[in-house]
């Protein structure tokens, strides 16, 4: 887990990037599938969106990037204890929609890009360390509930 001191940089940060979440989940999504183009094609209603333009004003990319950051701020503010929350999600993400860790890699990797751009003065390198803490735990026990539902990830 954590220190105190960790979670207490974690929660921090994350404060300042809650109050504009649909500007930071629309960010991250519209990276992620332009860096990993095989991320949208998980995605039914998305398939449509062919440009960059077409992504950027989406609506639905802005509320579906709204949702997974809403999620994984509940699990960030549970700190070491967050299994309630992180085992509905690896069931979906592991039987249903069957995401690989390598996309959850992807997706934690852009996180910390896009807050390090937005907040640079807020996002120093103890702050940036923190976080990447903290999603590496969220990456290991995702990976951990997937392997008991069954999906290698
Ligand atoms: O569990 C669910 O299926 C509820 C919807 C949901 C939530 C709360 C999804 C979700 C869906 C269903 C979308 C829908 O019904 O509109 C799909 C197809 N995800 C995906 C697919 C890929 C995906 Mn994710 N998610 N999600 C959440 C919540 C959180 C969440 N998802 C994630 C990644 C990286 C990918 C691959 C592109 C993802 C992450 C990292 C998180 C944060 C905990």
């Amino acid at each position: 887990g954590l220190s105190d001191d960790e979670w207490n940089h974690v929660l921090g940060i994350w404060a300042k990037v809650e109050p504009e979440l649909p500007v930071y989940g629309q960010a991250v999504i519209v990276r992620l599938f332009q860096v990993h183009p095989e991320t949208q094609e998980r995605f039914a209603k998305f398939k449509h969106l062919k440009t960059i333009d077409e992504l950027k004003s989406s609506e639905e990319v802005k509320k579906h990037g709204t949702t997974v950051l809403t999620a994984l701020g509940r699990i960030l503010k549970l700190k070491n204890n967050h299994e309630p929350e992180l085992k509905p999600l690896a069931k979906s993400h592991a039987t249903e929609h069957k995401i690989p860790v390598k996309y959850l890699e992807f997706i934690c990797e852009i996180i910390v890009k896009v807050i390090a751009e937005k907040h640079p003065s807020d996002f120093g390198a103890d702050s940036q360390a923190a976080m990447r803490k903290a999603l590496e735990l969220f990456r290991n026990d995702m990976a951990s509930k997937y392997k008991e539902f069954g999906f290698q990830g």
